[in-house]
């Protein structure tokens, strides 16, 4: 038996800690493991002041509590006064605490962390700017820790003020393009019972620096503004404040018409102006700290003004009319394509919005997505961007896959949102990047921010997969500060979800980033874009020519013939929407960038690119490039096995399988396509395994065995 001990002990010890609990990743990046033996000195806490005289800073009290008790083994003492050196000092920069150390300011929402003296001892300061900056402090010091960096004297607040996520839930709790699960927001039982992961939601959400929540999608039901579900609103937004989000709805255009009793809903019919004047009040008696409204306006068949003959100022105008005695701001969507698309759907945002600039009130912003079309793997800017100086302008950003693999594919969205955030628009000449654009600094907006599409869902990961829920982590640190590199914050992600050994960290990372430029390359390489199939977006389908709208079909975008292939976007007048340089780089061949050639040229299928190849090879070369990139992706993971627990291992294992047949169905249906007409063999090692009709005749959601 004595001898039998310690083995018992080992499969006891198996059985409770860490390996055999089962791991869903519910967790997220909020893990607060065991600090390691040898770095333990370096994050010793003898005891910590806090005082907490409110819900967010209770909630901020409460997550460093979890936290050190977490990596420490246990909460070091909580005490009134510092006595000892290695304290923990929290509280806002201008108490009396805290007053006499004379920190530089906070500001709004930011914080400092600090190694300081009080009362004769050494100690960490974490300071806010107000109560939000109290609690984003301590998440950020938090943040150090686990990923075992060191807990480095920081001043930060954000650059961008409204850090938003857009839910496009609907109220049956289905979720447009969203791949975890339902809706999180589970309405039948609001407003009686709010479940917890509500509240767990808001705290990863405040972990990342987010503070507004869209709850419902742009596609908007009448319905959220009736008086009940104004009281299920209310109850999210009561379980959201101790963690400094803020609640916004998205409204349906004719609502008044829907709910209201009205026979109109035009934006200067006094009637309608008073139903939404009476609409704002009521949901401000309810949520004082309400929002505001989040619009989609004759876009994609939704009612709006232009239904009335009115302009989108006139519409947004009204709304932000009514809500500006309360504080609330409307959130406009530039996603419109209304007009003919005879005339090149990617100029149609610009040519409704630029007119309007400097027509709308000051509590509106009109909410832009990256790209002129919708969320590609990559496309160029959206040139609405730099063509707005009166207006202050929001980025949408998508967080959910709809175009990127959905729920299986890693892809790596920071370096993608980064991307973004770091061109040049040349709005004013060079440095006017997205990023400055958007955080107000360079046309001096007061209302600045970006807005993400959510991947949230009920899913047990939140997010779909693992991997997903990186990218909901590097759109908060990337809406705090665009200038994070996305490298970095992938491997502060990877350090706190998993290991934050760099033996893990490193390569790991390298595989994010990897991630991005693959999914451009087996999906849509050389500037296509738009080939996915139709409805559901899943898969390849470049054959596609069936539907209503001319401009919903892949033909439509890549207009391959005999003759050549890509769309020639100087003769549709698109290129000159962007300013000098960029109007004549984008408008030249030979100085446009390959990874946007094809949506700005029409070039023959034997044309020269630099690399000698002709177009036709240069195009079979980077979608089998994309295929080898995500195998390097499989076998890379592979050798992490030892790092990661045996269940969220086999899940990124078994998705980055699924990832790889699902890249050589991209591979080959496209290029089994493309070969009718660009007139040149495949080369002598490569040719897609099976005859068009075979990818053509897929079912929905199911590609070919490899
Ligand atoms: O990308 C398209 C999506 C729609 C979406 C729309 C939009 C919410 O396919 O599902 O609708 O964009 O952004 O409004």
């Amino acid at each position: 038996m004595r001898r039998l001990l310690p083995v018992l002990a080992v499969i006891l010890s198996v059985f409770f800690a860490g390996p055999a609990k089962a791991e869903t990743g519910h967790d997220l990046w909020l893990r607060y493991r065991p600090i390691e033996t040898q770095h333990r000195a370096s994050y010793a806490v003898s005891q910590w002041v806090m005082p907490a005289a409110s819900p967010m800073l209770a909630a901020a009290r409460g997550e460093l509590q979890r936290g050190l008790a977490g990596m420490l083994g246990a909460a070091p003492p909580q005490v009134q006064a510092v006595s000892a050196d290695g304290a923990l000092v929290v509280g806002l920069a201008a108490s009396p605490l805290l007053a006499p150390l004379a920190l530089p300011a906070p500001g709004r929402e930011g914080y400092v962390i600090r190694a300081a003296r009080l009362n004769g001892h050494a100690v960490t300061v974490i300071a806010g700017g107000d109560e939000a900056g109290v609690l984003y402090g301590v998440f950020a010091y938090l943040r150090q820790v686990q990923a075992r960096q060191p807990v480095a004297d920081t001043l930060s607040a954000p650059r961008n003020q409204l850090r938003l996520l857009n839910h496009w839930d609907n109220l049956d709790g289905t979720v447009e393009r969203g791949y975890a699960g339902a809706s999180i927001w589970n309405w039948p039982v609001l407003p009686e019972h709010v479940p917890r992961l509500i509240a767990g939601y808001a705290r990863a959400n405040a972990s990342i620096g987010i503070n507004g929540t869209v709850l419902n999608n742009v596609n908007a039901q009448a319905a959220i503004l009736t008086p009940a579900y104004i009281e299920k609103a209310k109850a999210v937004a009561d379980a959201l404040r101790p963690w400094n989000i803020r609640v916004y709805l998205s409204v349906r255009w004719s609502a008044p018409i829907e709910i209201g009793g009205l026979t109109s809903a035009d934006p200067l019919d006094p009637a309608v102006k008073r139903w939404w004047a009476d609409k704002a009040a009521e949901i401000y008696r309810a949520i004082p700290d309400f929002g505001g409204f989040l619009v989609k306006a004759n876009s994609e068949g939704q009612p709006g003004p232009q239904d009335y003959r009115r302009s989108h100022a006139d519409g947004a105008n009204m709304i932000a009319d009514v809500l500006k005695p309360h504080g609330g701001i409307v959130m406009w969507r530039a996603f419109v394509y209304a007009d003919d698309p005879a005339r090149d759907r990617a100029g149609a945002a610009y040519r409704e919005f630029v007119p309007l600039d400097g027509q709308f009130r000051d509590n509106v912003v009109l909410q832009v997505k990256n790209g002129p079309l919708d969320f590609q793997p990559r496309e160029p800017f959206s040139p609405l961007l730099a063509a707005m100086p009166k207006t202050p302008l929001m980025l949408e950003l998508q967080i959910t896959k709809e175009y990127l693999g959905q729920k299986t594919h890693l892809v790596y969205l920071g370096a993608q949102f980064s991307e973004v955030l770091q061109t040049d628009t040349f709005a004013h000449g060079p440095g006017s990047t997205i990023a400055r654009i958007v955080d107000g600094s360079l046309d001096g907006h007061r209302i600045s921010g970006i807005a993400g599409v959510a991947n949230i869902g009920n899913d047990a990961d939140w997010s779909g997969s693992i991997f997903n829920q990186a990218d909901w982590y590097a759109f908060g640190r990337l809406a705090w500060d665009p200038g994070l590199s996305p490298r970095a914050v992938a491997a502060e992600w990877a350090a706190q979800t998993f290991t934050a050994d760099p033996a893990f960290t490193g390569p790991v990372t390298e595989m994010m980033m990897l991630s991005r430029e693959a999914v451009v390359h087996y999906m849509t390489p050389l500037g296509l874009h738009h080939i996915m199939a139709h409805g559901h977006h899943m898969g390849p389908a470049p054959w596609d020519a069936i539907g209503p709208r001319e401009d919903w079909k892949a033909v439509y975008y890549h207009r391959a013939t005999k003759d050549g292939i890509g769309w020639d976007r100087k003769a549709s007048g698109f290129t000159a929407q962007y300013k000098p340089p960029l109007a004549e780089r984008f408008a030249d061949v030979a100085t446009t960038p390959e990874d946007y050639l094809l949506w700005f040229h029409r070039l023959a299928w034997d044309h020269r690119m630099p690399s000698g190849r002709t177009l036709w090879e240069q195009m079979v070369a980077r979608y089998r490039q994309g295929v080898d990139e995500v195998a390097a992706m499989q076998a890379g993971w592979a050798k992490m096995r030892g790092f990661v627990d045996a269940e969220r291992f086999a899940q990124v294992s078994d998705y980055l399988a699924i990832q790889h047949r699902e890249a050589i169905w991209w591979r080959d249906a496209c290029l089994a396509y493309f070969a009718q007409f660009s007139g040149q063999p495949f080369p002598k090692d490569y040719a897609p395994k099976y005859p068009l009709a075979v990818y053509q005749a897929m079912p929905a959601y199911a590609s070919p065995p490899p």
